[in-house]
């Protein structure tokens, strides 16, 4: 592939990356942005451990999330892939704690590898996330959803789910499951393309990347081979003309050294 659009398809692979989470219509939390601060989020999001396909290396970011005072979190890891154990120690990890600093007690062991979808809530209104990376090595990373929620009794601007957290109403039919037992998304009668498929947001949005970033390459594999074509016919062309050429001056040389002996 010519170098011009293998840097077309790079850039274009990226801008698809980097718009992925405008498409899932969430606040996204990309923890090396805020490494050893503490921010403050409301109603919902997802946490990603950076914004590019794989995580960095030499991390040792600690990031502090906190919601409104009275309120607590919910964390719902849907996906997790970090390196793999060495000599059974984890090489890069993820730690979660119940509080605003890592001396909080904490909710989740050092996590690497793969680990299924799980969730954990916090007792206050902080949790801490300690990611840790070596200097080698990377994987695909971590999405987790984070849902700030009180127990019921809920106030009118909030929506009480079925295991009586309260959340607020806007999360109620936006496609995600914010309550953590779905009931924010039971009853809801879009009619949309996503509960006709059953799919979910999330696998439409891959399934779409993907189809995308196909098309990028088949492009520039059919431009690569047109242009290996057009490039062979020209060059047939000119051997043809510059053999066309030999048999004229072979002629034209004849007539030169006849014309010169006759002199
Ligand atoms: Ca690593
Ligand atoms: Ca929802």
């Amino acid at each position: 592939m010519p170098s011009n659009d293998k840097a077309v398809t790079l850039s274009l692979a990226f801008l698809i990356f980097a718009l992925l989470p405008e498409i899932y219509g969430l606040h996204v939390v990309y923890l090396t942005d805020y490494c050893n601060t503490s921010i403050a989020v409301t109603t919902a999001g997802l946490i990603e451990p950076d914004a590019s396909l794989y995580y960095p290396s030499n991390l040792d970011c600690t990031v502090t999330l906190s919601v409104h005072s009275s309120s607590k979190i919910l964390l719902q890891f849907y996906r997790f892939f970090l390196e793999e154990k060495v000599n059974g120690a984890c090489v890069d990890s993820l730690t979660v704690y119940d509080g605003a600093e890592e001396s909080s007690p904490a909710v989740t062991e050092s996590l690497c590898g793969r680990v299924d979808a799980f969730e954990v809530e916090s007792t206050g209104s902080n949790v801490t996330f300690v990611l840790q990376t070596d200097s080698e090595g990377s994987n695909s990373g971590f999405g987790i959803f984070y849902t700030e929620f009180v127990n019921s009794p809920c106030s009118v601007d909030q929506f009480e789910c079925n295991n009586s957290r309260c959340i607020d109403s806007s999360l109620v039919c936006d496609t995600y499951n914010m309550c953590g037992d779905d009931s924010d998304e039971s009853n809801c009668d879009t009619g949309g393309p996503i509960e006709d498929t059953g799919l979910p947001l999330i696998a439409i949005v891959g399934v779409v990347v993907v189809a995308v970033c196909l098309l990028v390459f088949l492009y520039a594999a059919v431009k690569a081979a047109i242009n290996k074509h057009k490039s062979k016919k020209l060059m047939d062309q000119l051997l043809k003309e510059m053999q066309t050429s030999v048999t004229a001056n072979q002629f034209t040389d004849e007539d030169f050294w006849g014309s010169e002996k006759n002199d």
